[in-house]
């Protein structure tokens, strides 16, 4: 064997559960949850798994999700069928809580929904509970999901539980999100508090780019004497920027939000749609690059709860995934880039069968941020963060 052992000093565990991955969106649909089959592969083939505890991930129940959602919301999701977005007696409901294109209603929703939310409860609670120091589940990161409302391929909030969950122990939890699209979901939810912080990356235009908020002047509740106040980060970026410059800006924006706010938990959201080549992207960024946050968090040491999220190019989706839990688990340099020939469905690694393909020149898109623009992101963000400290 390959000799993949497990992290010294630490432990990891993955929570996953193979029914996640049979559901369909639909044929166009961009979000495939079979790219969670390419990652599992890549993991197994690799021998990650000798290195982790493997949780087989139950569903959240009812009153798990409730702890964020209406029940209203959440018996509609149950009991909604294909065939009632064709129904006209149920299509009030079906626009009031946003199921459409982007979200449209297939076979075994609530399955899916609950299964990938309770992948993200359990390694919460592995956390809370000292059985691990770093929980990891893919299929979880549904960042845009609102407490009535889908939103944006995502209809229960599993980051929010999640993070519900770790608020039980830790005075003060950090949400990171490095998914392409800004974390609207997981910044409204605790835009009121000041246990939470969240730090959103993402593309941000206005008007020509999902979902639309997440300015940098975009802090929290605007009134002083509001404890959520100032405790919403956001990092709006133009197209193109590539692994440097993400890496530097990630470094100094992370670094000052820990020093300030001293958190006792973090959770990472690695939507891989930031990463070059994505189907709904437009960054730059190499495998390598993406996962260079993730190795940079966990040089901070604090418990870890790891989520996947967006991702359009299934086969990127899985690399990224694959390398990141290597970083976890600290196996980098056990790591053989050529994709092994073990691995079942090798034939959609080609032609390079490599784990780092160089994605920022396979599809260059010119990066539109400058130097200048990003040290004033970095200033302006130091700055609210010395408002923040009160
Ligand atoms: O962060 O841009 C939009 C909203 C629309 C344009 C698309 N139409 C269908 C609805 C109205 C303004 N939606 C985005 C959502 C992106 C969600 C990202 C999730 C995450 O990565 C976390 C998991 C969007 N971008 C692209 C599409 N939707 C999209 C592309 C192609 C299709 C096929 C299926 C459906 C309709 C045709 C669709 C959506
Ligand atoms: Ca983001
Ligand atoms: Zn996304």
């Amino acid at each position: 064997h390959n000799g993949i052992t497990r992290p010294q000093g630490y432990t990891v565990s993955y929570h996953a559960n193979p029914a996640v991955e049979a559901h369909h969106f639909g044929q166009s649909h961009p979000m495939k949850p079979w790219r969670l089959v390419l990652t599992k592969e890549l993991v197994l083939a690799y021998g990650m798994h000798h290195a982790m505890d493997l949780y087989l991930s139950r569903a959240a129940t009812f009153e798990e999700m409730a702890e964020f959602h209406t029940a209203d919301y959440l018996e509609f999701l149950r009991q909604v069928i294909p065939a009632d977005m064709e129904a006209a007696e149920q299509s009030d409901r079906i626009a009031s809580y946003n199921f459409g294109d982007d979200c449209p209603i297939f076979d075994g929703l609530f399955d899916y929904c609950s299964l990938y939310s309770g992948a993200t409860v359990d390694a919460a609670r592995k956390l809370i509970n000292n059985q691990a120091d770093i929980a990891i589940n893919w299929s979880g990161g549904l960042h845009h999901a609102k407490k009535t409302e889908a939103s944006g391929f995502c209809y229960v909030n599993d980051i929010v539980l999640g993070i519900l969950q770790l608020l039980r122990f830790h005075p003060r939890v950090m949400y990171i999100d490095i998914d392409v699209h800004h974390g609207d979901g997981v910044e409204q939810a605790f835009w009121s508090t000041d246990r939470v912080l969240t730090v959103s990356f993402h593309k941000y235009d206005k008007d020509n780019f999902f979902p639309g908020t997440g300015a940098l002047d975009s802090n929290g509740p605007s009134h002083p004497l509001n404890p959520g106040s100032r405790h919403a980060i956001n990092v709006p970026l133009n197209d193109g920027i590539e692994d440097g410059d993400y890496l530097q800006l990630y470094k100094d924006v992370i670094s000052s939000c820990v020093e300030t706010y001293q958190p006792g938990a973090i959770v990472l959201q690695c939507g891989a749609d930031s990463l070059g080549c994505d189907r709904l992207g437009c960054f730059n960024l190499n495998v390598t690059g993406h996962g260079s946050c993730v190795a940079y968090t966990k040089t901070l040491g604090l418990p870890m709860l790891v989520v996947g999220g967006g991702g359009y190019t299934p086969r990127n989706v899985s690399r990224a995934w694959a390398h990141e839990t290597s970083i976890l688990i600290d196996a980098v340099d056990k790591i053989d880039p050529n994709i092994p020939d073990t691995v079942t469905f090798r034939n959609h690694f080609g032609p390079d069968f490599s784990l780092f393909p160089p994605l920022s020149e396979m599809r260059k898109i010119e990066n539109k941020n400058s130097k200048q623009y990003l040290t004033h992101l970095v200033n302006t963000i130091r700055e609210q963060l010395r408002y923040m400290q009160g």
